[in-house]
């Protein structure tokens, strides 16, 4: 399979739709599908007619993490994992956050290790009623990584955090919603529709405020309530230099829909 067959990328009414295409696999990473998918997001910061991301995996499965086949200890050698983290998961997790623009994930099937953290660094989450979340990185002795020490924690607090990380129990997809993990549970059936209907009505919305948005509710984080209302100030003051300001305003006051164009 080369780069691009573990990646699958279409581009339709400004959703570049990315699905995870090594099914036989549940969509575990091997390197090709890391570089495939980083070229996907890559994409999506560059091509101004990307306006949303809609990242799903094909098949039964989202993503079982990393391959394990791929780092097989049996071959001899102690392994760098930090390598394979410096090299390919941290490079994917900031191109996701930093990306303004929204990324929608349809979780379509189990999610296990760095497959799981994944679908939590995505800006809204979906997934199928049987989907199920697993933090399997306990299981063969790892820590949990693709930023799920940062994102757990704060998504459902240290408590909740630290027994999904350290037993490795998988979580359904109901708990994980009703936690505040994911955003929605969807029927089976209607995930990829449901999931894609979202997706294209943010790429048809103003999505420079959409961005600006993504970046002030990320850097909350960290910053003191003091700072988040000067960077809201300084958001704000892009987002009304906005082509979209002006028409979303315009809009409303002529009793119309309005037509976004991302700038
Ligand atoms: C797989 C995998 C897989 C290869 C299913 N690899 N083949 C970062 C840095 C560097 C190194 C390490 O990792 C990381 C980050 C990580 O992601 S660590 C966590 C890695 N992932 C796991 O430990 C999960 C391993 N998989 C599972 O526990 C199960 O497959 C789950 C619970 C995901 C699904 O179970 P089932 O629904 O029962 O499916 P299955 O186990 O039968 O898997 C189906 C096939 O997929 C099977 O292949 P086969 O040829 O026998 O049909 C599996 O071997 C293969 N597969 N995950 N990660």
């Amino acid at each position: 399979m080369s780069q691009s067959d573990t990646v699958l990328s279409a581009l339709a009414d400004g959703v570049l739709r990315l699905t995870l295409n090594r099914p036989d696999k549940l969509n575990a990473f091997n390197d090709e599908m890391h570089l495939a998918l980083r070229a996907g997001f890559e994409r999506a910061h560059a091509d101004e007619h990307v306006r949303a991301v809609l990242l799903t995996g094909a098949g039964r499965g989202f993503s079982a993490g990393q391959d394990l086949g791929d780092r097989d200890p049996r071959k001899g050698g102690t392994p760098d994992l930090g390598h394979t983290i410096e090299t390919f998961y941290n490079p994917l997790l900031r191109l996701i956050r930093s990306l303004e623009k929204p990324v929608v994930c349809a979780v379509n099937g189990v999610a296990a290790g760095a497959g799981a953290n994944i679908a939590f660094a995505c800006d809204i989450t979906l997934a199928a009623r049987s989907a199920r979340f697993i933090q399997a990185f306990a299981k063969i002795g790892l820590v949990p990584d693709s930023g799920g020490t940062w994102s757990l924690p704060r998504l459902v607090g240290e408590a909740r955090a630290k027994a999904l990380a350290l037993t490795a129990e998988p979580l359904d997809a109901e708990t994980a919603a009703s936690w505040g993990l994911i955003w929605r549970v969807v029927d089976d059936a209607a995930l990829i529709d449901e999931a894609s209907a979202l997706a294209a009505r943010l790429a048809a919305g103003p999505t420079r405020g959409l961005g600006l948005t993504k970046r002030a509710i990320q850097a909350a984080a960290t910053n003191a309530f003091d700072e988040q209302l000067d960077l809201e100030r300084d958001l704000q003051r892009e987002a009304g230099r906005s082509a979209d300001y002006a028409e979303g305003v315009t809009a409303f006051l002529e009793k119309r829909k309005p037509e976004f164009s991302g700038r």
